[in-house]
């Protein structure tokens, strides 16, 4: 893993290439040719093998049909890309104040990539000319909040840990402390991976934030959701039940280059009404990019 940029930046062509000759190329092969019937539930098919689950594809299937003025190929590249609602232009995410930090809140399932992501992040602000702290709020993991020391060593940003087993919040409250003190102008909190069903450390999650509108009661947290790409429609599941318990705001979709199923970047936008910011494309720094459905769509097209 390297810190600064070697050779060339990341592309979304390369991120999505495993699911280009995956289920994009088999979309291009069917919608090119004749498409009659058989065609268009084969072109179903290989959108529920997609992870973009059944309803969505029988919805996509059915509205692309009802558009003869369209090829069948553009009908349905035109579909896919209306599932997504329109882009934001504002930078992200938004200061709310003047002294008072932009907080995001990273959360998920265990080794979805939120650490790593949250390294992303920092560097990415960082080079934009942004002051960035870390809070270390993973105190659960043995080594956890040594692997974001690491990373924050790397790239150059000051991180605020506790002892192992430490309350979270705690940790929280005093890097909201320090980054008001500081000048901050973006704390990334990172979070022990958790499963969904576990209602107790949900309710941690609930704390946190919590304590966060205590601290700095303008803050307007940001929930980063990390959903690992790869683990398909489960995945739904878990976003639904981290909605339901901290109110997210974004989602982030890792290891797009692991899977050769990218289509639950679709599903997910539809079923929580809460935006795909970035994509993860590799285990270095710069592989983070902003998600950007057209050239996602056209990417897998290509
Ligand atoms: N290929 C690829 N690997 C990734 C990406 N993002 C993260 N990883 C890898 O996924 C693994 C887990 O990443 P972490 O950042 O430690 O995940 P985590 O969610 O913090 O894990 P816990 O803290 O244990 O819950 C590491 O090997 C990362 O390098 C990505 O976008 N692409
Ligand atoms: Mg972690």
């Amino acid at each position: 893993m390297t810190v600064s940029g070697e050779g060339t930046g990341p592309s979304i062509d390369a991120g999505v290439s495993r699911s280009r000759t995956g289920f994009g190329s088999r979309l291009r092969g069917l919608l090119r040719g004749g498409v009659d019937a058989d065609v268009w539930e084969e072109v179903e098919e290989t959108l529920v093998s997609a992870d973009l689950g059944a309803n969505l594809a029988i919805e996509i299937v059915g509205r692309a049909r009802d558009r003869p003025d369209l090829t069948p190929e553009a009908a349905v590249r035109h579909e896919l890309t209306a599932l997504f609602a329109p882009r934001d232009p504002i930078p992200w995410p938004r200061k709310p104040g003047p002294g008072i930090p932009a907080v995001v809140l990273v959360v998920g399932v265990n080794g979805t990539g939120k650490t790593t992501t949250i390294a992303k992040l920092a560097y990415r602000f960082k080079t934009r000319g942004a002051r960035v702290l870390l809070a270390a709020g993973d105190t659960f993991r043995a080594a956890a909040s040594e692997q974001l020391g690491v990373w924050a060593g790397r790239i150059g940003v000051p991180v605020i840990a506790h002892a192992s087993g430490a309350d979270p919040s705690a940790v929280v409250y005093d890097a909201l402390d320090a980054a008001v003190a500081r000048d901050i102008d973006v704390v990334i909190v990172d979070t022990a991976g958790r499963l969904h069903t576990k209602n107790n450390l949900m309710e941690e999650l609930a704390k946190i934030r919590r304590t966060i509108a205590r601290r700095i009661p303008d803050a307007q947290p940001e929930v980063l959701f990390i959903l690992d790409a790869t683990t398909g429609q489960n995945g739904l599941v878990q976003a639904r039940a981290f909605h339901e318990s901290t109110n997210m705001t974004g989602v982030v979709l890792t290891k797009l280059d692991s899977t050769a199923r990218g289509g639950v970047a679709f599903s997910i936008e539809r079923a929580l009404g809460v935006p795909v910011r970035f994509v993860g494309v590799g285990e270095r720094v710069e592989d983070l990019l902003d998600f950007d459905p057209d050239a996602f769509v056209e990417a897998l097209f290509a």
